[in-house]
């Protein structure tokens, strides 16, 4: 079995370099943020870490957020508004323990609050929970969405009014216990770096917003002759933390590449790919996680993202943004976190 890094060891530091953007909020601990347009209003739906002094582990057990808080702005670098608990663990019946990075959609007058959290059973499941308001509080649904497992949900709403779920999330967001066909193996080992790598998966949303269309299908990342990466691949594989967006008809499939700590991108036809593998987003940020959202807003378009420049602590992290930009050929820009 291959040896797993501990999710505590910190990515390469950068301290003799500046932030190149200063975290949203400061009075709680946020990261994973997911952000949308509503009522021409950013929302950030993000993860809220706390110091629970759970031990840490190979699986990330440190990670152990007990509520969803959620985040808006009017303007970049204007005021922001923290809401109050929008979801609690404990008015989700089927959850034990570990909320973590959370998405939302808008449809015909309700907001959707999607979320991984492990059930009784130590198994990471998707929830979802609904609001008249885009700052929730959400009232869940009583069982995880059907047929849905790992972590990190991203909704991706197409132009013509199809939604789609990306998730997964391999070593603590146990993907590699699901095989393609979407059979549990809880023996399943972390995959050999001879090994192909673990894929992505995505599912259609039907029309209620609560349950799959469809059994969850695998998402091809693939070089540019097409190849499926291998495990080895490490810094371009996927690890965790989908994110879709359409930039001039083509969907740009972004993720983190976990244990090298990048964001990458991979550009597609349609929504469920393949994917053809195109580079950097954004380098690793301070901490062991880095996680983003890619959203437009008045004309302009923001990564948002997260790095511990408050507390040092890879568990204990900020959200932050700042503008993403294309070349002419519709390739992004790298960012670079620290100048
Ligand atoms: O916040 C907990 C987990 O850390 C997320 O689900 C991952 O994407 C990583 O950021």
């Amino acid at each position: 079995e291959q040896q797993q890094a501990t999710q505590e060891q910190e990515a390469p530091k950068e301290e003799s370099k500046k932030p190149i953007s200063k975290p949203l909020v400061s009075h709680i601990y946020t990261a994973d943020p997911s952000a949308h347009v509503f009522n021409d209003r950013i929302y950030i739906y993000p993860s809220h870490d706390i110091e629970s002094n759970t031990a840490e582990d190979d699986e990330g057990g440190h990670f152990d957020m007990k509520d969803y808080r959620i985040l808006s702005m009017d303007s970049i670098g204007g005021e922001v508004t923290e809401h109050g608990v929008a979801l609690d663990i404990k008015d989700v019946p089927w959850a034990k323990r570990q909320m973590w990075a959370p998405d939302a959609a808008f449809k015909d007058g309700t907001y959707y609050l999607y979320f991984p959290v492990k059930d009784k059973q130590d198994i990471f499941r998707i929830g979802v929970a609904t609001s008249t308001k885009p700052e929730g509080p959400f009232k869940a649904e009583k069982e995880p969405i059907k047929g849905s497992y790992s972590m990190d949900p991203a909704v991706f709403k197409d132009d013509d009014g199809t939604y789609y779920m990306y998730f997964g999330g391999i070593w603590g967001g146990q993907l590699q216990r699901w095989s393609g066909d979407n059979t549990y193996n809880p023996e399943a080992k972390n995959r050999t770096p001879e090994e192909l790598a673990v894929l992505p998966r995505i599912a259609k949303l039907d029309a209620s917003m609560k349950a799959f269309a469809e059994a969850p299908k695998e998402i091809k990342l693939v070089d540019e002759s097409g190849n499926i990466f291998y495990e080895k691949d490490n810094d371009k594989r996927f690890f965790e933390a989908a994110w879709v967006h359409k930039y001039k008809g083509k969907y740009y499939f972004s993720y983190s590449t976990g244990d090298t700590h990048n964001i990458c991108y991979a550009i597609g036809d349609n929504p469920y790919g393949p994917f053809t593998y195109k580079g950097i987003v954004l380098k690793p940020v301070q901490g062991w996680t880095n996680h983003h959202s890619i959203v437009e807003f008045k004309g302009k378009w923001y990564l948002f993202y997260h790095d511990t420049e408050l507390s040092g602590k890879t568990h204990l992290r900020n959200v932050k943004v700042t503008e993403l930009k294309y070349n002419e050929d519709g390739t992004i820009q790298t960012i670079e976190p620290y100048q």
